[in-house]
């Protein structure tokens, strides 16, 4: 069976993130979407509303399961019976940064493969951070998450 890992932060998801998701589960028997637990940053979501959310967000998507992870993500991607990451690429800017982390993480794990999709055009500028600054700010956000999303967001920031 074919199992790929799709990690982030998602705080929140955004509708960039679910394009990726859905393109990836395509190509792989069984996707799972793993929301990490930085103990050293405070996101806005917990990782509990994270990984409802995402669960809410990717129903209409069969093969995929959403998980919370912690520690080092090559060992949870084995964990899952995966030798796989999947990485989405937005500009040249994320480009930089993932190349790094998929070396360093071939370096320490050698079976380990990194892929990268490219971002659909239509979110190539949509990130979890200028969604919380748009939110904050009294933007629409309507085009930019799912729609279950949408409130939650608006809700959080309101409160910040
Ligand atoms: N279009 C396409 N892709 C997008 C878009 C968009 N509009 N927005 C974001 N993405 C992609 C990102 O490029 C990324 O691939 C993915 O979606 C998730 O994004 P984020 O921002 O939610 O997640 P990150 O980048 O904060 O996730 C970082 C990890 C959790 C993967 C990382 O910190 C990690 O692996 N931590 C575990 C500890 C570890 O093992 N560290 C060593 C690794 S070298």
């Amino acid at each position: 069976m074919r199992i790929a890992v799709c990690p982030g932060s998602f705080d929140p998801v955004t509708k960039g993130h679910l394009d990726i998701f859905e393109r990836a589960s395509k190509l792989f028997d069984i996707l799972v979407v793993a929301v990490f637990h930085n103990p050293n940053k405070k996101p806005l979501f917990t990782m509990e509303e994270r990984v409802e959310m995402l669960q809410e967000a990717t129903r209409h998507i069969p093969n995929i399961r959403v998980d919370g992870f912690s520690g080092l993500l090559n060992q949870y991607v084995r964990q899952q019976n995966s030798t796989v990451i999947v990485r989405g690429l937005r500009a040249l800017s994320d480009f930089e940064y993932e190349f790094q982390r998929a070396l360093l993480i071939k370096k320490i794990d050698p079976g380990m493969e990194t892929i990268f999709m490219m971002t659909s055009s239509e979110y190539s500028f949509v990130s979890s951070s200028g969604i919380k600054e748009l939110a904050k700010f009294g933007g629409d956000i309507s085009c930019l998450v799912p729609l279950t999303i949408k409130e939650k967001v608006i809700q959080k920031m309101s409160k910040e």
